[in-house]
């Protein structure tokens, strides 16, 4: 069972027996797809429409169970607490994070719809992968009601250093929320550190490695999994913090890369833009975190110090729309706006525009297309989880060519060392860096693009979720306090929920 904010399709029309889906596929839906054909698996979530209920129905094999939002849990549980509590907070407060009561009572009972719907569906043993900063607080909701449930909890996004998670006022609530589930995932291993330090800090709980150790009261445990008695003789319930570094399905965008169509359209894309020697691409959700400024910025100073010429080089910002309704996202678009009007006013010529400037969301192809074209991807964030276009960029590069400038505060940049890395607060660096890519030698550019690419070919979205699986249904979590190795057995995990062979002892 799948439990994340949004389901893997979107409403195209009609109501009740007459609604319409259309899949939307991205990476997730990709690695999960197979396993949960083969396990008649439930997906749950919000169909992302306010007001609406709609009956549970089957898309591509999958049963999809939706949860039901009222305009104002939208509006304070996702857009606020979500979008502008959790969001900035876990973002190294880049932007300000608003906290209100209020907000934080829709989020206990929107996670609490959650479980409730994921309990309602979960067989004796079912394994329960719960995903993101929007459902915190269902393992521990599901663990309470249920035991036997083998539960997984995947953090797409940073999670932030002591200092600054201790400005929640709700943060012990939603630690021990996470310690419900038994493996909890994240982007980086510093990620992993960080929790593992809120936890010994906020509730005293020992971590050794990356297991930590929840107590557990003497008539508590019955019927958990990975219950033991410590080296104090405590009984103890362990919880597994460690990274699993998500990814993409790498095939596809080769596949995608591979087509006649979409490598001419990747040729028509550079006439259309004039010709230049050089195609920048930056392609974010157009989000403060993503350091879209910092990328104009620097672009910028390199046409008015004549570094470069906007008639050789030019930047394509695809910018997609993001949570609109939220006052700092309402901000951010005016100041990315104002930016990219003044650079193209101050440089762009009547034949060549400095910035084209894409407010809109594209089909995965075009996306690919404009992959093919770029000989430049600039990733800047100032904080990003793990940042999957880096990735995308990289698998469509069949050619291996390209030069990917990566900020090293992504997640990315832990796997893609062979990325010109940048610190994007350092503009000076980041011009240089830009001066450097476009500027490489076809050697270079193919010697670093080989390494990259077969570093995300072989680390792709199917292997990230089988090894969460792995990790999920493993009998013990002892091998992980790098104490010795456990034989793997995830048909005795599965079928004997709440047994613990050796661990009990
Ligand atoms: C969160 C974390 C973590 C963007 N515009 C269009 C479009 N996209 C696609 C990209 C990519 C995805 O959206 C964005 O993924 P990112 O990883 O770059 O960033 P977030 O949306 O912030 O995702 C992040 C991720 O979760 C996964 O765990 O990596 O750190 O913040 O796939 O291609 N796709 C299409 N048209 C667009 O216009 N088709």
């Amino acid at each position: 069972m799948i439990v994340s904010n949004r389901l893997p399709v979107d409403h195209v029309s009609g109501e009740g027996e007459d609604a319409v889906w259309r899949p939307s596929p991205g990476g997730l839906v990709a690695a999960l797809e197979p396993m949960m054909k083969r396990e008649d698996g439930v997906w749950i979530g919000w169909v992302g429409i306010a007001d609406a209920e709609f009956e549970p129905f089957e898309a591509d094999g999958i049963d999809i169970k939706p949860v039901a939002l009222s305009a104002q849990d939208v509006e304070y549980y996702y857009e606020g607490f979500s979008n502008d509590t959790l969001w900035p907070l876990y973002h190294d407060v880049i932007a300000p994070p608003s906290f209100h009561r209020e907000w934080w009572e829709a989020y206990v009972q929107v996670n609490r719809r959650f479980a409730d719907a994921a309990l309602e569906s979960a067989a004796p043993g079912a394994v329960v992968w719960v995903h993101d900063y929007q459902l915190q607080l269902v393992p521990k909701m599901l663990r309470d009601a249920r035991p036997d449930l083998v539960i997984g909890f995947f953090d797409h996004i940073p999670f932030p250093a002591y200092g600054i998670y201790a400005q929640l006022p709700w943060r012990k609530q939603v630690v021990e929320g996470l310690l419900g589930a038994d493996v909890i995932g994240f982007q980086r291993l510093g990620d992993a550190g960080n929790f593992a330090r809120a936890v010994r800090r906020l509730l005293g709980y020992e971590t050794r490695g990356a297991v930590i150790e929840v107590p557990l009261d003497h008539d508590e445990g019955v019927g958990h999994r990975h219950v033991k008695t410590n080296r104090r003789g405590a009984r103890v319930r362990t919880v597994l913090a460690k990274q699993f570094p998500i990814s993409i399905d790498a095939q596809r965008y080769q596949d995608l890369a591979s087509q006649p169509d979409i490598q001419a359209r990747a040729r028509q894309i550079r006439e259309e833009l004039g010709n230049p020697t050089t195609i920048m691409l930056g392609v974010d959700r157009l989000d403060y975190t993503k350091g879209i400024g910092h990328r104009l910025k620097a672009y910028g100073e390199l046409l008015r110090d004549q570094s470069i010429d906007v008639e050789d080089v030019t930047l394509v910002q695809v910018a997609s729309p993001s949570r609109e309704r939220v006052e700092t996202y309402k901000q951010l678009r005016d100041e990315v706006e104002l930016t990219v009007s003044r650079i193209n006013g101050d440089y762009s010529t009547i034949s060549h525009t400095a910035i084209s400037y894409l407010h809109q969301g594209y089909p995965r192809e075009e996306m690919v297309a404009l992959y093919l074209a770029a000989d430049v991807m600039l990733v800047t964030a100032l904080r990003d989880g793990m940042n999957l276009v880096a990735k995308e960029y990289v698998a469509s590069r069949i050619d291996n060519d390209g030069v990917l400038v990566l900020s090293e505060f992504t997640g990315a940049s832990d796997e893609m060392k062979q990325a010109l890395l940048v610190n994007p607060h350092d503009i000076e660096g980041l011009k240089n860096a830009m001066v450097r890519a476009i500027e490489m030698p076809k050697r270079e550019r193919s010697r670093r693009m080989r390494a990259l690419r077969k570093r995300v070919l072989t680390h792709d979205v199917q292997r990230w979720s089988a090894t969460f699986f792995d990790a999920l249904t493993h009998v013990t979590h002892e091998d992980d306090f790098g104490a010795h190795e456990t034989p793997h057995n995830p048909q005795l995990a599965r079928s004997v929920p709440g047994s613990e062979g050796p661990a009990e002892s």
